[in-house]
């Protein structure tokens, strides 16, 4: 079969890598439709896919995972820079050397009896300036399923890439899923990342986390531009101009409800719209016009099913309705069709779990889906995607948004003082944990720019990035920058906003203070809104002006003993932090003292 492109680079890895894992076969991804429906039919009949009702779900199919392999491996996850101090405090390190030798050992012979998959793809549009090209070698048709969803795949890639030496090398080998034996490891210096050992999302679909964040971060760091974990939406108002926004919560924390959200009745009739560019990574860079603009380097989502309804998310719940691969969520053999909890209220009484076994809804004390079930669907499916989707130079950015699960500290919204300020509020993020790693659920953790797991290079460094990316920017065309907490808590244990659709309202108010048309207080931590300057109409029942004045209460003490867990968390990075970034805490503290 033809090799698709006589790059020395490419052919060169390829060759090596063949050599070690041992495959029977070598198939090299095209990317054309007849190819792809071969695979599906093939995966099918191995029983690594389940087609499911053609009528209801056209051309789309049901995975199950390992059930020790629901979910990204933090503790796994090394980024293998020449030294520690490279990778941080907050990454795992592991010596070049010893990794590749490590892993090498672990991939040898791995593809035996099994085929290899070379798949070319591209992050962000073929030949656009932010572009960047990858190959991933692997022994999973479900991985190439997949990316040939999330990213641009096939022999254009290669056309564009030439004979040039940057592309991000990839290498993944299943094994016999071991977690004992699971790695994933980012040579930011090599362009190159290899895992082992799992066949789960984020692990595997190399062109995603690996690369157009860990590996993306450090390439921006050394360039010039950043590769964020940010949505990026449109809202259009009845005059037709459309502002952008891009936001950045840790995972399982609403970037692909917020990316997606349908407007409350009152903003509809007149005449607003939100539009979605994209729902979980931005890569921004300077304009001519000396404005920052981000492309969304995927082609798909990779989204959090459970919760996922026709109330909370239409738009994503369509997107899944063709060609969507789901994973780990229930099968309803009533119809062959998929069911997770929060799709509705009437789950399957006949159907199988994510494990594989019988299950009935009415009566399994049990959950049917996996917390961290997903569906692979194609943006283009998505009823609100944005015209400036394709966009090879991508859309300008207004507003950065920063926010995390607090159930009682981080205000509804607040805006930072500036530049340097919103670097701060997005290094002092911390979230409540969820379901997208392994490991206990609902802990607070510091999680800055909702990064933490996915920075290529010490954290202290990313930070100072950001401010040398803002003294670039000449006064005005800097991006505003605020944060946002949607999961604040009564005393009842019960969400004190709405949420969902209703977080237009709050952007509403984020872009009127980027237009110079909104009010503020000053407070120690960052602008506030005044509650009436938050448009309740249409919610007034659910949300007095006084519920509004709960959520937006900045409670001192909470506060300074935050602060003591920012400096505890400041002091791992042995004096690295940025001095604008301590100064900030400084300032926070006396404020608030
Ligand atoms: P990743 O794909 O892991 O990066 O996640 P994400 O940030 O895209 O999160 P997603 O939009 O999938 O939301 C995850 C969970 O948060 C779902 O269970 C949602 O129902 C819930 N959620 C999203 N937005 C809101 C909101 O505004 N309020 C509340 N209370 N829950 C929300
Ligand atoms: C996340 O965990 O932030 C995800 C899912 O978007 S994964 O691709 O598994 O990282
Ligand atoms: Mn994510």
């Amino acid at each position: 079969m033809s090799k698709l492109t006589t790059n020395p680079t490419v052919l060169q890895w390829i060759d090596e890598k063949l050599d070690l894992v041992k495959p029977d076969k070598v198939v090299w991804i095209d990317g054309t439709t007849e190819q792809l429906k071969a695979l599906r039919q093939e995966a099918c009949a191995s029983g690594e896919l389940l087609k499911l009702n053609e009528e209801l779900l056209p051309d789309c199919y049901l995975h199950r995972t390992a059930e020790n392999d629901v979910a990204r491996v933090e503790h796994r996850t090394f980024i293998c820079a020449e030294n520690a101090e490279l990778a941080g405090p907050t990454n795992n390190w592991m010596d070049p050397a010893e990794a590749y030798e490590l892993l090498y050992g672990i991939a040898k012979n791995a593809y035996k009896g099994r085929t290899a998959y070379v798949i070319p793809y591209s992050m962000g549009p073929v030949g656009s300036p932010f572009s960047k090209a990858g190959v991933e070698l692997t022994d999973s048709i479900y991985v190439v399923l997949n990316m040939a969803i999330m990213t641009r795949v096939g022999k254009a890639v290669f056309d564009a890439l030439g004979d040039s030496d940057d592309w991000v090398r990839g290498l993944h080998c299943r094994c016999d899923i071991d977690e004992k034996k699971r790695y994933i490891c980012q040579f930011p210096q090599d362009n190159t990342i290899i895992s082992v050992n799992s066949g789960y999302g984020g692990n595997v679909l190399l062109g995603k986390k690996c690369f157009a964040l860990r590996i993306a971060s450090y390439q921006g760091w050394k360039e010039s531009w950043l590769a964020e974990h940010m949505l990026i939406l449109g809202v259009e108002n009845p005059r037709g101009e459309v502002k952008y926004i891009c936001a950045a919560f840790p995972s399982a924390c609403g970037k692909t409800n917020l990316a997606m959200l349908i407007p409350p009745e009152s903003y509809l009739k007149k005449g607003y719209k939100v539009w979605c560019v994209g729902d979980d990574i931005s890569w921004i860079r300077k304009g001519p016009d000396g404005r920052l603009y981000a492309i969304n380097p995927e082609n798909g989502f990779f989204g959090v099913a459970p919760g996922t309804n026709e109330k909370s998310n239409p738009n994503a719940l369509a997107s899944t309705k063709k060609g969507t691969i789901f994973t780990n969520v229930v099968l309803n053999n009533q119809n062959n069709t998929v069911w997770w909890e929060g799709l509705d209220k009437n789950p399957p009484t006949d159907a199988v779990d994510w494990k594989g076994r019988p299950w009935n809804g009415m009566e399994s004390a049990e959950k049917g889906a996996h917390p961290n079930s997903r569906f692979t669907a194609p943006a283009v499916n998505c009823p609100c995607i944005s015209s400036e989707f394709e966009n090879p130079a991508g859309v300008p950015i207004s507003a950065f948004v920063f926010g995390g699960r607090r159930a009682k500290l981080a205000p509804l919204v607040y805006q930072a003082f500036d530049w340097n300020h919103g670097v701060f509020v997005g290094s002092i993020m911390a979230s409540e944990t969820t379901a997208a790693a392994s490991g206990a659920v609902g802990v607070v953790r510091r999680d800055p720019m909702a990064m933490l797991p996915f920075c290529g290079y010490n954290m202290a460094d990313y930070w100072q990035h950001w401010i040398d990316i803002g003294a670039t920017l000449n006064d005005g065309k800097a991006p505003k920058i605020f944060n946002v907490n949607w999961f604040r808590k009564n005393d009842d244990d019960a969400f004190m906003w709405p949420g969902f659709g209703d977080n237009l309202r709050v952007l509403q108010w984020i872009l009127d203070r980027c237009d110079g048309k909104a009010d503020a207080v000053e407070t120690p931590i960052g602008f506030l809104p005044h509650a009436e300057d938050i448009d309740l109409e249409g919610i007034e029942d659910e949300v007095s002006l006084d519920d509004l004045r709960a959520m937006l209460d900045v409670d001192p003490a909470l506060w300074l003993s935050e602060a003591d867990g920012i400096a505890a968390f400041y002091a791992k990075f042995d004096g690295k932090v940025p001095g604008e970034m301590q100064a900030a805490l400084d300032a926070l503290r006396a404020k608030l003292a």
